[in-house]
């Protein structure tokens, strides 16, 4: 397969304004018949021919103005239809008959569960009929569905609906209109056996707006959060974006076979099942905040991402990482906000930091693609949210705000790029925003060096930063960057933040407009003055950018932070860094077969952490989490995964063993029998219950054992449940935990997202039969490699999750991951190339490990490959 290049965009020769579209659905063979109105681009000159994408299509039939083409009229090859003298406008007709039925890959036109959907982002349009299939082709749409009235009762599409009616042979037909002009991969169709719960939001121009979610009946009563969420989210866009919905009508609907989390399609969003469906009794606190965050995500893109769309899919992250910034600051908003920044922070420093430093490493605007869908990577979501918040950062809200309003006004209706959205921020500001571009086009996650010196006589402190990126795949050499970093100097006698007083003026400029430094230089000092008590520095507050920040602190320092710094996340951070210090000393002496110690300050702090009283419980929970092993695993230079978990498991049972009595309390303290209810208040004590409760069961405590049983018996809401539950399974108590497992199975055989909790829960125990429980459960009935949850579910977590299981010496769980990624190869190219992502990062381990990992990327590439495997084993090897 040939890679497609940014250099080499140019507008298209036809571009389409007007599609009308017939479908006459069946399951293995449905015939579509499309009439695009299409007119010469005015840029494009009269040499070039129209050509048109189209792929696993049968042609039936071709027209131009109502005239059949003949053989030689046209070119038909695998992935085109090329007419190469084809009058300025024209009106194109044809028939193509697919098979959704067979299709696996879930792109294009597919049937789920008897339920024909869709999903075109980014080039599954083309396997639904001929069409110049590029985001910055713009058209409006006129839709209908003719499916049988008994089989597909439901049919829907974008726009509003503006005819019906019954058709000869027990069919019927609906026709949808969607007037605002749309590319071809915000297309969408629905039809089955649905049922709707409606609702109805009063726009604040004042319009009524139909709000339904559409789900298989059995759901219907798991739709209330996702509607809540919904309503919640367009209030939430009006008062901080201004932006008000459009449309008349805006449905959701759930399908239980889905690639990715959701799909943003014009009035008519598809949801994977698990990112809408929400109940007490089958989802977590963490599902009912991914179905929030997920359906908020959805309707942003209303905005960003429709009404204002991509050129081209270099230009993603314009609409995903904005997108991505504005659903985390809505969670933020209806949640703790600080625990949501903890939370989007850890994530990003353990995968994205990953991403960049391994094979696949790609700037979030990437020069060159082989499979687009295999750009969908958390450098282009969550690097790219990261660079529009150091914007909101050096801005200041206000005239982000007066930017983002611009971007929307001057943009509205067309197909931009990512310095049209950046020269909106600069031209708002006045800023010169040129090297800050660099974020957008150098890979690779930049480390900032950090030394202070406090000079007493002076009352001087000077700060003095380096950053340097390391060289990246085609990026050997790096351009510094414009990092803004946030500081505070956090008095040693006081514990409170003293003035900052710079003493370049520019400095102080800078710092007085967004509370930041500007770090542009290879190097740069910063001279405080005006100190009269020595401080410890609390650097890149908030994280205000992706990057590696080091600074030579103390455990005592960082002891001293984590009670005083006035910065929540970076009072978290301290913790952090204090339990890698302890850890990576636990590290060393487990490799070199030395007694383990637990560091009494780390004790001393987490006691601190116990027993002082707070109102912050989500913080306190945060607060009280260690490291995690993949988290560690980013911060060694090669990765021991048996030491990483020998390490982690000794210091929570130290601090299991030294703090009992408190866990317990807290534990105790926390319980309540009040209804459930998805809110802050009650998810913070969950959670913070929940973290007591898994202290005292890794030293398996008597009294732990039995609340866990007993908060398992309770059954009282799936957090507590599955939180219970896991940590019975994760212990060595086979006698509670097999009892458990086995009536939890069997109630709930009948609902997937709980079975998927089923299965991952069991294939993330640390002990070492994990594997065999993976076989075994792959031949489990409710198993199946062609749904993506399921596969996520049993294989991702236990790739992601079972560091120790999947990385076995023997190379068995290699061998697993590279047996599933064949079969996936043939049945769902996309979720192939996801799944192998953990096979990619061999160089971070030992040479032992690394013979093993690519002994099985080079079976893989010895097979007939789709060019999403192909693209990322390539470059694994490479
Ligand atoms: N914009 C949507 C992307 C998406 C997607 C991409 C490739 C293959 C399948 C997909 N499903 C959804 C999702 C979003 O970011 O909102
Ligand atoms: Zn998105």
């Amino acid at each position: 397969p040939r890679p497609t290049y940014l250099s080499d965009y140019r507008p298209p020769a036809y571009r389409a304004t007007h599609t009308e579209l017939k479908f006459d659905l069946a399951p293995s063979s449905t015939r579509v018949t499309a009439l695009l109105h299409l007119e010469r681009h005015p840029d494009s000159s009269g040499e070039r021919p129209l050509v048109l994408h189209g792929e696993k299509l049968s042609l039936q039939r071709i027209a131009i103005d109502g005239q059949e083409l003949q053989e030689g009229e046209y070119r038909l090859d695998e992935e085109t239809l090329t007419i190469e003298h084809a009058p300025d406008r024209l009106r194109l007709e044809t028939e193509v008959d697919i098979d959704p039925a067979s299709n696996t890959a879930l792109q294009g036109l597919y049937v789920s569960n008897g339920m024909f959907c869709t999903q075109c982002e980014a080039e599954g349009f083309r396997r639904i009929t001929f069409y110049p299939d590029r985001p910055d082709v713009m058209a409006t749409f006129s839709t209908t569905l003719i499916g049988d009235q008994q089989q597909l009762p439901v049919l829907l599409s974008n726009g509003n609906p503006v005819e019906r009616g019954e058709l000869p042979n027990g069919k019927h037909f609906v026709t949808w209109e969607d007037p605002f002009p749309k590319p071809s991969y915000l297309f969408a169709l629905v039809a089955g056996q649905l049922e709707k719960v409606e609702d109805r939001f009063t726009t604040m121009s004042g319009r009524e707006v139909l709000l339904e979610i559409w789900v298989e009946p059995a759901n219907i009563d798991k739709t209330e959060h996702a509607m809540r969420s919904l309503k919640a989210a367009m209030k939430w866009d009006e008062e901080t974006y201004g932006r008000e919905y459009d449309l008349d009508r805006f449905m959701i609907v759930a399908v239980d076979d889905f690639n990715m989390g959701a799909m943003e399609n014009k009035g008519l969003n598809i949801f994977n099942s698990a990112a809408v469906l929400t109940h007490p009794h089958t989802a977590t606190d963490a599902a009912f905040q991914r179905v929030e965050g997920v359906v908020a995500h959805e309707y942003f893109h209303n905005w960003s991402g429709n009404r204002v769309t991509c050129r081209d899919w270099f230009q993603l992250s314009l609409k995903e990482g904005f997108t991505v910034f504005r659903d985390q600051s809505f969670s933020a908003d209806m949640n703790s906000a600080p625990v949501k920044r903890i939370e989007d922070v850890s994530f990003l420093r353990t995968a994205q930091f990953a991403e960049d430093a391994g094979p696949t490493a790609h700037p979030v605007r990437p020069d060159h693609y082989i499979e687009i869908t295999n750009f969908y990577t958390l450098t282009i979501y969550e690097k790219g949210a990261e660079i529009v918040r150091m914007l909101r950062h050096l801005l200041g809200w206000e005239t982000f705000r007066k930017g983002s309003d611009l971007y929307f006004e001057r943009f509205d209706g067309q197909a931009v790029t990512i310095e049209d959205f950046v020269g909106c921020m600069a031209e708002v500001s006045g800023h010169d925003l040129d090297q800050f571009m660099r974020w957008y086009s150098q890979a690779g996650t930049p480390e900032i060096d950090a030394i202070g010196e406090y000079d007493y006589a002076k009352g001087e402190y000077r700060l003095t930063l380096r950053q340097r990126t390391p060289a990246t795949p085609d990026q050997p050499d790096k351009q510094s960057l414009h990092i803004p970093v946030r500081v505070g100097l956090v008095g040693t006698k006081s514990g409170e933040d003293l003035t900052l007083t710079l003493e370049n003026p520019e400095d102080q400029e800078n710092l007085d407009k967004g509370g930041v430094l500007h770090l542009r230089e290879e190097e740069q000092t910063f001279v405080f003055t005006g100190l009269n008590e020595a401080p410890i520095p609390s650097l890149l507050r908030g994280f205000s950018a992706p990057a590696r920040l080091r600074f030579p602190y103390g455990r005592d320092d960082l002891a001293f932070l984590l009670k005083h710094d006035s910065d929540g996340f970076n009072r978290w951070d301290a913790g952090q860094r204090l339990a890698m210090l302890a850890l990576e000393d636990l590290i060393a002496a487990h490799r070199n077969g030395v007694e383990k110690v637990m560091d009494p300050r780390v004790t001393e702090a987490f006691r601190g952490l116990l027993t002082t009283p707070t109102d912050d419980k989500a913080v306190l929970a945060e607060m009280l989490t260690l490291p995690s092993e993949a988290y560690i695993a980013e911060q060694q230079p090669v990765v021991d995964v048996d030491a990483i978990h020998a390490a982690r498991t000794f210091v929570k049972q130290s601090l299991a063993g030294a703090l009992r009595d408190e866990f317990l309390a807290l534990y105790q303290a926390n319980r309540s029998d009040a209804e459930y209810a998805p809110d802050a208040e009650q998810i913070a004590a969950r959670s913070l219950k929940n973290v007591a409760l898994s202290y005292l069961m890794s030293i398996e405590d008597d009294e732990g054992i039995a609340l866990a049983g007993q908060q398992f018996e309770a059954d009282h809401n799936m957090t507590d449940v599955r939180a219970a539950l896991t940590l019975l399974v994760h212990s060595s108590r086979g006698d509670i935990a097999d009892p458990a497992l086995r009536a939890f199975g069997e109630k709930w055989a009948h609902d997937p997202l709980v079975m998927d909790q089923w299965f991952s829960l069991q294939v993330t125990r640390p002990q070492s039969d994990a594997l065999d429980r993976v076989k075994y459960l792959m031949a489990h009935p409710a198993f199946s490699l062609k749904n993506p949850n399921r596969v996520r579910a049993l294989i991702g977590a236990f790739v992601g999750q079972n560091r120790v299981n999947f990385h076995r010496l023997d190379g068995a769980g290699y061998e697993l991951l590279a047996d599933v990624v064949i079969e996936l190869n043939k049945l769902n190219p996309e979720i192939a190339a996801r799944i192998i992502t953990p096979l990619t990062r061999w160089q971070r381990f030992d040479e032992e490990r690394q013979a093993l990992m690519k002994a099985q990327l080079e079976r893989i590439r010895a097979e007939d490959l789709s060019p999403n495997v192909y693209e990322v084993v390539e470059k694994a090897l490479a």
